[in-house]
This record gives structure tokens, C-alpha cells and sequence, in this order.
């Protein structure tokens, strides 16, 4: 394509020229040379063939969770057609230093492409730092490391876009006022952190002035804790209208608890979920409303992206573009950021055209 073309050019030039002198070629595995820092310092070359055979992990927060398991199934299939080396590993608890063994252990395997969703945004850097070292290109996904611990971030949606979403859904659940509450992941998560942080932002505008948020509880992704956490909540505040849960751990353990519960028909749970953990409380009437994105798609655009940064084809800089196999030609945004795309909402008419 005609664009394609001059644009990739374009960001070609423009990655020399910011560069300049400091592009003196890139960084490969074994070269301790200066890997790690906010931008890579080698050139992008947009016409780099991928290449076949590297060796790319995914590290997602935690194993026993079924949305680790949708979103590196996408990473798989796409490994499988770059013709890569695919590998799963993690840690069964989201706790804020549980994933570093396994960065250590990765690196001694000398990965390519490290694929991560972090726990907590800064235990993991110092290990990841030793990564990008080793010249392994740090792909963060789901939830965020530091910028200057990996190349670039797979966000699911903007920021932005999920955080007022979940308002915007509390907000219609609750009936325009009173009071909701957020049932989270773990207090460290990088996603769920950022996300909650839009939602109280949005909360201050006037059309939200009679909604109240009452108390955000941490079921730290275990469904036994969300489910206790879920309970602790409605106990403890009576009138509340709306339970968010930006996890799909939680909002899956809330909706099983009020779907038994006296608490049913009057109390609204919403937030992040999967459709096929979801369905049967849309179908018994507890749910009526939740969003989420394709989450095989993130894994299978940081597959891509992490085999486009091991072939030099992109650095992780602004205005950089790739291809990532099914789903198209991708920009990487400020700050190394690509972005999946908008999230879906999901409703008794539509959940039963999902499958994840
Ligand atoms: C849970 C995890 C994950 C988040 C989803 C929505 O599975 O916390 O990080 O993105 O929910």
C-alpha cells in the first residue's frame, strides 16, 4: 500500500534523525552494550525480514487464571506462524515478586522475546533490565512494567477508554445515584491500578455528582478471596447499588455470589469479564451488562510485536508501524504503547456470539 509505504519511510528517516550518532547498530543477545533505558538506541528497519525460529515466552501474571490461558493461546497461534519457539510459564499467585524466577530462569534459556504482564510495575525491572541486557526484547502486555524496563506495551484498550467505561456502566446500572463499589485484582496490578485511577477521575465530573464510591476491595485475583470480598461489601454497605470488578476473577466470583443470594435482582455487578465465565449469570438475570476485548488478540499482537522487535523491523519509538498477521498494520503510540483496540459490551442480545 501506497501509504503504508511512505509512512514507514517516513518513520524510518525520522527514527535517523532522532537517533542520529547514537544509531550505531542494534543490540544483540550476549551484548551488554545498552539495551535497557526508556527508548532502544538501534535504528528500526522497516524492510527487515521477521525471522524464523525465535524463541518467544509468555509470562502472564498468573497461570490458574482461565484469561491467561485465552490470551496466550492467541500468542501461540501466532508464534506457530511466525515459525517460533512458543513457551508458557508463570507463577499460580498475582503477588507483587512472584514472576522474577521465571524471568531469571528465561533469561538463562536465552528467549528472544520476553512477553509480560506485570504484577506490579517495579519488582519485575531489575530482572527485566538484566533481560534486555541479555538483548531480549521485553514485550509487556495486559498490565504494564515500567517504560524503561521493556520495549513496548500491548494495552488491551486505551486507559482511558476502560476506565470510563466502567463508569459509564456503574453509572447506568446505578440508575444515575448512589453508592458502587470496586472489587479489584491485587492492590499492585498496573492495569486495574490505572484503570480505577480514570474511574474516580471521571466520577468527579458533574454528570456522576450523585454517584458515590463507597470502597474499593482487593480479591487479589483468587476467586475463594474475590467471592469473600463480594459478600464483605454488601454487608457492609447495604445500600449499594453496583459492584465494578475491572478483573474477570472478580466479577466472575461476585456475580456467583449474588446470583445465590438475597441480594439478586437488586444488586448490579459489572465490569471486566469473559463471556463464557459470564453467560450463565447474564442468562439467570444477575448480569446485565459487562465489557471486555478479544484477549487471544493481545496475545497473538504481542507474538508479533515481540518477533518484529527481535528482527530489528521496530525499535519500540512513536510512529513506528508493523504488521501483525491477521489483525493488520499496528503504530506504536507515546510511550512504546500499542493499542489493541476499543472494548466490546457484552449484554444478553449479544453474548452468544462469543466464545472466550
Ligand atoms: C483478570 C486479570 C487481567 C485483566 C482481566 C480483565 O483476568 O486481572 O490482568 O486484564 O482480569
Amino acid at each position: 500500500m501506497r501509504t503504508h509505504t511512505t509512512r514507514a519511510l517516513a518513520v524510518a528517516t525520522a527514527s535517523l534523525l532522532t537517533l542520529g550518532i547514537a544509531a550505531c547498530g542494534g543490540t544483540s543477545k550476549g551484548d551488554n552494550s545498552g539495551a535497557a533505558g526508556p527508548a532502544s538506541t538501534a535504528t528500526a528497519d522497516p524492510n527487515a525480514a521477521l525471522k524464523e525460529g525465535l524463541k518467544i515466552a509468555f509470562l502472564p501474571k498468573q497461570l490458574n487464571n482461565p484469561y491467561s490461558d485465552v490470551l496466550a493461546g492467541g500468542g501461540e497461534v501466532a508464534v506457530g506462524e511466525l515459525k517460533g519457539e512458543y513457551k508458557l510459564v508463570g507463577p499460580n499467585d498475582a503477588a507483587a515478586s512472584s514472576q522474577v524466577s521465571y524471568i531469571n530462569t528465561l533469561i538463562q534459556q536465552q528467549q528472544d522475546v520476553i512477553g509480560i504482564a506485570a504484577n506490579d510495575p517495579n519488582a519485575v525491572c531489575p530482572s527485566l533490565q538484566q533481560a534486555r541486557q541479555a538483548g531480549i526484547k521485553i514485550v509487556s502486555f495486559d498490565s504494564d512494567a515500567s517504560r524503561d524496563c521493556r520495549d513496548v506495551f500491548i494495552n488491551q484498550a486505551t486507559t482511558q477508554g476502560i476506565g470510563e467505561s466502567l463508569a459509564t456502566m456503574a453509572n447506568e446500572l446505578a440508575g444515575g445515584e448512589g453508592e458502587i463499589a470496586i472489587l479489584s485484582a491485587t492492590p499492585n496490578a498496573t492495569n486495574q491500578n490505572a484503570w480505577i485511577k480514570v474511574v474516580e477521575e471521571e466520577l468527579k465530573k458533574p454528570e456522576y455528582s450523585k454517584l458515590k464510591l463507597v470502597k474499593t476491595v482487593y480479591g487479589n485475583d483468587e476467586d475463594q478471596k474475590s467471592f469473600q470480598e463480594a459478600q464483605g461489601l454488601l454487608r457492609s454497605y447495604p445500600n449499594l447499588k453496583v459492584i465494578v470488578s475491572p478483573t474477570t476473577v472478580g466479577i466472575a466470583a461476585a456475580a456467583r455470589y449474588v446470583s445465590s443470594s438475597s441480594y439478586k435482582g437488586k444488586v448490579a455487578i459489572t465490569g471486566l469479564g469473559l463471556p463464557n465465565q459470564m453467560r450463565e449469570y447474564v442468562k439467570d438475570g444477575t448480569v446485565s451488562k459487562f465489557a471486555l476485548w478479544v484477549p487471544s488478540d493481545i496475545g497473538y499482537l504481542a507474538a508479533y510485536a515481540g518477533a518484529a522487535l527481535a528482527s530489528g523491523r521496530i525499535t519500540g519509538a512513536e510512529g513506528e508501524t508493523f504488521t501483525a498477521g491477521k489483525l493488520g498494520e499496528y503504530t506504536i503510540a507515546a510511550n512504546g504503547e500499542i493499542v489493541l483496540g476499543p472494548p466490546t459490551e457484552f449484554t444478553a442480545q449479544n453474548i452468544d456470539q462469543f466464545d472466550f
